[in-house]
């Protein structure tokens, strides 16, 4: 296959071409996919402004390159295997022409319904294959697809809709998750109490479930998709044309919605799968992840269809029926290439390897993690009982702002050691910086992790705020991305990813803001103030640990725990829900009023003594008493 890196001298020299001459590197890639016009130059760029151009001039629609090559060339092949929440009902597959077919039939839904190119849609879907069908559907049309993860709150669905002022929305009746049924549609018409922008809301019948539907607002997928034509002309897009916009938590403010744009990400996304998982033609790949989040978006969607892979689309929970699902999933399917968060991974070997007895994982090939550093018990685990010594593990380091993955070994190829991330792929250039901002060289180091140069898939801007793209990620350091990732560099210039440096967490894989916790637990009306940390969890990887303080000296401070974790629940989602709430009379604070975060991660991880220098703090004796009130 060309462009696939089959040994580590292939992967020696495509680093270094990559490195000395990246434009040539990028347009050979770059010519392997469907142009309806060529670009004229390969990449402008500067980090200061920053403004990133990729294939400049360049036409296409990504449809094309990621399914109508397909349906041409291999109609039959499929596309997508869903498989059920309830293994007991049927999975269903959907061939490159039936795709094809789906997606020509919603872009016209999207069409009629007023949708031009250039507007916003918004996703709020289980994960179903018409998820990715209304993907796609925006792709084809050039509208751009805001897709909201479905365990979002309405408050927090709403908030994402206003943002990008969507102006249609699709989502589904009902879905379970394990044995849990969530009314979607419910949360969104709540959501849509306080959404003007949005004109039409279509709702696949997905439960059966008898739902309220709002006159001339509300219309059945089913029905639409039944009335219209499957010709359609894909909208022919500059390579520079946003494709979504999907939002992420900061370590301040308000979620920011990252811009991606066409040609660049289609480019990277592809390029990729292929390499990290070394993908073979008729392989089955597996990615456990919610296309509500990045690695949904380039690792279930558009790098595997770029490729005519097959991909594996999983509705329900690892636990359910039992602690076996994916590994049932693995069998049933044969699956080859596997890809999961080590959350999952930690949480189902607390459960022991007797479930494993009579599964059949022989088919696997390829394993991967991704979304949080992944310790090496975990680790070892997989590589044993899963892939029984056979697979590599690609433990796949990168963000929502980079597109896809910077930092992995390459399936087969990467010599690979538990626990890193190890090298860059070709194009990738990190750098760590010291405490003052300068590059350290040597190996045997730790820092803070920066990338030097562009590379395709990097997000352009926050929609609607490029001032706030340049502050959050080109000002720490000048003429470099800052990741907000803390990174150490062996001796042999293999990275390990070592967690978040700023005040975002990572619980289960979500990505969580601090600051977003405190403000809805800040809206409860017993408190007065709160700080939120992250503190390590031993299967979720990080917990979250509040401290709170009441207004009123409260008698049952169990009830206001309850409260508050209903309240964030309500407010952002579950998966925010703090698992620690202490109640305090005051928070470790400076002079000029900030709080020291870092003291109260320390005592969140059950630190009694280390605090290093307390004395800048308007009262250090706060630090004990937090203590000794810890329970
Ligand atoms: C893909 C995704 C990004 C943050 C990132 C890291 C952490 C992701 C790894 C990892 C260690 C990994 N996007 N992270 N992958 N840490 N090893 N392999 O997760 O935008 O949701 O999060 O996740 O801190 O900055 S994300």
């Amino acid at each position: 296959m060309l462009n696939q890196i089959n040994s580590i001298e292939e992967y020696n020299i495509a680093y270094k071409a990559s490195i000395e001459n990246p434009e040539t590197f990028w347009d050979e890639i770059a010519n392997t996919f469907v142009w309806r016009k060529k670009f004229s130059s390969v990449l402008e760029w500067n980090f200061t402004e920053p403004k990133i151009e990729w294939f400049k001039d360049g036409k296409l629609n990504i449809t094309d390159t990621c399914i109508e090559q397909h349906a041409n060339s291999t109609p039959e092949k499929i596309a997508i295997i869903w498989e059920p929440n309830d293994p007991n009902e049927n999975f269903r597959t959907l061939t490159y022409l039936q795709l094809f077919t789906q997606v020509k039939k919603c872009a016209n839904v999207l069409i009629k319904n007023g949708i031009c190119k250039g507007d916003k849609v918004c996703i709020y879907m289980p994960m179903v294959p018409e998820a990715a069908v209304a993907m796609l559907a925006c792709a084809r049309i050039g509208a751009i697809h805001s897709v909201v993860f479905a365990g979002f709150s309405a408050q927090s669905l709403r908030d994402r809709i206003n943002d990008s002022s969507c102006k249609l929305i699709i989502t589904a009746d009902a879905v379970y998750r394990g044995s849990k049924l969530i009314e979607l549609k419910k949360i969104v018409d709540e959501a849509l109490l306080q959404c003007p922008s949005i004109k039409t809301c279509l709702v696949l019948n997905h439960r059966n479930i008898s739902t309220y539907m709002k006159s001339e607002r509300d219309k059945f997928w089913n029905d639409e998709m039944q009335n219209v034509s499957d010709e359609n002309e894909a909208e022919i897009m500059d390579a520079e044309s946003p494709l979504f916009i999907l939002y992420t938590s900061g370590s301040t403010g308000k979620p920011k919605g990252l811009l991606h744009t066409t040609a660049g990400y289609m480019v990277y996304t592809a390029y990729t799968f292929k390499n990290v998982f070394n993908y073979k033609p008729d392989e089955i790949y597996c990615c456990t992840a919610d296309i509500g989040w990045i690695t949904g978006h380039s690792y279930i969607i558009y790098g595997p269809l770029a490729n005519g892979a097959t991909t594996l689309m999983f509705e329900g929970i690892p636990t359910y029926p039992d602690h076996g699902r994916f590994w049932d999933i693995i069998d049933k399917h044969n699956v080859n290439i596997f890809y999961t968060a080590p959350t999952a991974i930690r949480s189902l070997e607390a459960f022991g390897t007797d479930i494993l007895e009579n599964k059949n994982l022989s088919s696997l090939r390829v394993l991967g993690t991704v979304g949080e550093p992944i310790n090496e018990e975990a680790w070892n685990w997989y590589f044993e009982n899963i892939g029984k010594k056979n697979c590599p593990i690609v433990d796949t380091w990168w963000q929502t702002e980079t597109g896809g993955i910077l930092i992995s070994p390459i399936a087969h190829v990467t010599k690979i050691k538990p626990a890193f991330a190890t090298l860059p792929l070709p194009g990738i250039q990190p750098v760590l910086v010291d405490e003052n901002g300068n590059e350290i060289i040597e190996n045997n180091v730790e820092g803070n992790l920066c990338i030097k140069f562009p590379w395709p898939g990097i997000a352009r801007s926050i929609y609607g705020n490029h001032e706030r793209f340049k502050s959050t990620y080109f000002s720490d350091y000048p003429n470099m991305y800052f990741t907000g990732d803390g990174s150490k560099r062996d001796e042999d210039g293999y990275y390990r990813i070592t967690g978040r440096v700023d005040d975002i967490i990572k619980v289960s894989g979500h990505r969580i803001g601090t600051g977003e916790v405190e403000d809805a637990i800040n809206m409860h009306d017993c408190v007065v103030e709160s700080a939120v940390v992250g503190f390590p969890h031993e299967i979720k990887g990080q917990g979250i640990y509040a401290f709170i303080i009441c207004n009123k000296e409260t008698a049952d401070a169990e009830k206001i725990k309850n409260e508050i974790k209903i309240h964030v629940s309500n407010l952002i989602g579950s998966f925010a829900k703090p698992e620690k709430i202490q109640i305090v009379t005051g928070l470790p604070k400076t002079r000029s009023g900030k709080i020291m975060r870092r003291i109260l991660r320390k005592i969140a991880d059950g630190e009694k003594e280390k605090f290093g220098d307390i004395s800048t703090l308007l009262d250090p004796n706060i630090v004990e008493k937090i203590i000794s009130e810890k329970k």
